[in-house]
């Protein structure tokens, strides 16, 4: 695989308006972190209390109690404040800037003269620090607190808690390695890998690039690190507190040396974070090794362990891949903060190399699952993202109550609503990249980037996406002569046009799926790039069992799913005429600019059944009526009370 430097430009996105994302990064600012500031703080009525925060001020000695929670509540603040940070990025808020400097010297009175800082251990089990890392999650927390300090540190220029968590980085450095007297250790949850490497970003000490490396090269190798502490805690789980048999260590992707392993495995969230991890140093380092490493499980992921929908994961049996094309729809996991990990996952292959098909799994799964995950008033949230909901099924039967009909108002574990958060008020992050003087637009949002190579110059981009597929893009100031502008050109779309200052151009798109626009450039030189928005029958592969004699919609980067409420109960026994055209129409109600696609069907007639439940084929005439289908985007799905709810649908032909 070739390898570049890149960076990435500070993306800007436009706030004002009533455009896609104004509205939601308004949402994020204005609801939704005020909203999970309070759930941290165990001030939502009706919901599960967090304890996160009371239990850094009880570390800290400013309250009294006993630590709750789960064992990894800390890191759910360490996301809050990462949110937070990108919120003060790009627009000062002086009150919210003071809350997260009063809540970093609560983590500071809460931290160890030596560094260490975890409530967990501090409060339920002082002297056994390290002594659980395959179950307990204290680097997994020490990582999400670094990214807050980091983010933090990067907004608003405040070091405060960006050194107390270096000195716990010191800390676990002096700890950890294969030197004498360390723990050749790692983390059950992957997370601390990626945050050291960011924070090799800010430093560029090769000590945390090192440690980063350390962690991710240990995994795995013999003798397993998490059997000898599985032994030594006397085969007991902190999670049972009874005797478990041998950690089953794909579940950790600790099973082989991170550089051998080809095939997804285990805890999804884990292993998207891990690979981030990989990709980036691979990058950092340049190793073609660990790169091509990536590149199979990239292709093992996106090729054969995702849904329709950008979710991954697909059993709720420890939250977790299984194997290729088994993607149930009913029983699906299909994690939020997988998700957000797999966007992660995708943003340091892109900067390995870009290629559009890395950014169409970006968009993929940010415009259906990610932002399906949250609720338009921004205060409910799924933790689980099925593609087929049947209500009564999730209230009654066992196997399906994991799949929630509704968003919930906070979850004991809440690790999927300040995931969402940090990604969305971070998205300018993930827009465009510069190599030399080439800027790759990878996602189509409004707003604005500097141009490579050209001091004051910048790119304008104006555009409805994706509810309309008009992209202009204005170059403001003179760009470099060799300035090149790269436009993703989405695996979805099937025709394009482009004008340059009112003429149309006839470029191709290259191999690696990017139109290139090169110079003599003028200033003001505008581009409209109209990509066209048709809405599209999908079906699966063949070896996708659960997508079998169906089909679904799709609309750009946006999935469909049919509706109880637009299309009646019981939607398994309604089929879709492939043959037919599809129509699209506004939908406001649902959210501005959001269309409906309508789609001829049939529905199948219960009537003469009676209380049958077989019968033999052709003993009846009639079987079904004909019925216009209402789809609608996924993201949207269940903002209109608890109804059933169907990604795939049964194919007419
Ligand atoms: O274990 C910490 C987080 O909670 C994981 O990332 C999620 O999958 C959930 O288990
Ligand atoms: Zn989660």
């Amino acid at each position: 695989m070739r390898q570049m430097q890149s960076s990435i430009p500070p993306f800007r996105l436009a706030e004002a308006g009533n455009g896609f994302w104004a509205r939601y990064t308004e949402l994020v600012r204005k609801t939704v972190i005020p909203y999970q500031w309070a759930a941290l703080n165990d001030r939502v009525a009706g919901a599960q209390p967090s304890h996160a925060i009371r239990n850094f001020r009880i570390a800290a000695g400013l309250e009294s109690g006993k630590f709750a929670g789960m064992v990894f509540q800390d890191s759910d603040v360490g996301k809050w404040i990462e949110a937070v940070a990108y919120a003060l990025e790009t627009r000062p808020d002086p009150a919210l800037e003071c809350l997260v400097d009063e809540t970093v010297e609560i983590l500071a009175k809460a931290q160890a003269v030596d560094g260490y800082l975890n409530t967990y251990f501090t409060l339920a089990e002082p002297g056994r620090r390290w002594s659980n890392l395959w179950e307990c999650h204290e680097l997994y927390c020490a990582g999400h607190l670094l990214e807050g300090a980091i983010a933090y540190y990067q907004a608003t220029g405040k070091r405060r808690f960006l050194d107390l968590m270096c000195r716990y980085v010191d800390l676990i450095d002096r700890t950890f390695g294969t030197g004498p007297g360390q723990l050749r250790g790692y983390d059950g949850h992957e997370e601390i890998e990626l945050a050291l490497l960011r924070l090799f970003e800010v430093t560029g000490e090769d000590r945390h690039l090192q440690l980063a490396r350390y962690f991710l090269e240990e995994r795995g190798r013999e003798p397993q690190f998490f059997h000898a502490q599985w032994e030594a805690l006397g085969r007991r789980s902190h999670w049972t507190r009874t005797e478990v048999p041998e950690p089953k260590l794909t579940y950790w992707q600790s099973h082989l040396p991170v550089r051998q392993q080809k095939q997804a495995v285990g805890h999804a969230v884990r292993a998207v974070y891990l690979y981030t991890a990989m990709a980036d140093l691979a990058r950092r380092t340049h190793d073609a090794e660990l790169a091509a490493t990536c590149e199979a499980l990239w292709r093992n992921v996106t090729r054969h362990q995702m849904y329709v929908t950008g979710g991954i994961g697909s059993t709720h049996s420890g939250e977790a891949f299984t194997f290729d094309h088994d993607l149930p729809n009913e029983t699906a996991y299909a994690e939020t903060c997988a998700s957000v990990g797999l966007v992660f996952f995708a943003r340091r292959m892109l900067e390995l190399c870009p290629r559009a098909e890395l950014a169409d799994v970006t968009e993929l799964a940010l415009y259906n699952t990610v932002l399906a995950s949250m609720s338009l008033d921004g205060q409910r949230f799924f933790y689980v993202n099925p593609l087929e909901v049947w209500p009564e099924a999730s209230a009654r039967n066992p196997d399906r109550q994991h799949v929630k009909a509704e968003r919930q108002a906070w979850f004991g574990c809440a690790c999927c609503p300040p995931n969402l958060a940090r990604l969305l008020m971070s998205l300018g992050k993930y827009v465009c990249q510069v190599e030399g003087r080439t800027l790759f637009i990878h996602q189509y949002l409004s707003g604005t980037a500097p141009l490579p190579g050209a001091d004051g110059a910048r790119l304008e981009v104006e555009t409805g996406y994706p509810h309309d597929g008009r992209i202009r893009l204005v170059l403001r100031g003179l760009a470099a002569p060799d300035f090149c502008l790269a436009l993703r050109i989405p695996g979805w779309c099937r025709t394009f046009s482009l004008t340059r200052q009112g003429q149309r151009v006839e470029p191709a798109a290259g191999p690696d799926g990017y139109l290139r626009l090169h110079g003599p450039w003028q200033p003001d030189d505008e581009l409209v790039l109209e990509l066209a928005l048709e809405a599209q029958v999908i079906e699966a592969h063949p070896q996708l069992r659960a997508g079998a004699g169906k089909v679904c919609l799709r609309r750009g980067p946006l999935v469909y799913c049919l509706e109880a409420v637009d299309n009646g109960a019981n939607l398994s026994a309604l089929a879709l005429e492939v043959a037919s055209a599809l129509e699209t129409r506004p939908a406001p109600e649902l959210l501005p600019g959001a269309v409906k696609i309508i789609a001829q069907g049939w529905r199948r007639r219960e009537q003469e059944w009676g209380d049958l439940p077989y019968r033999a084929l052709g003993a009846t005439a009639a079987e079904a009526d004909p019925v216009e289908l209402v789809a609608v985007p996924y993201h949207l799905w269940g903002n209109r009370g608890a109804a059933e709810m169907t990604v795939w649908v049964r194919r007419h032909c």
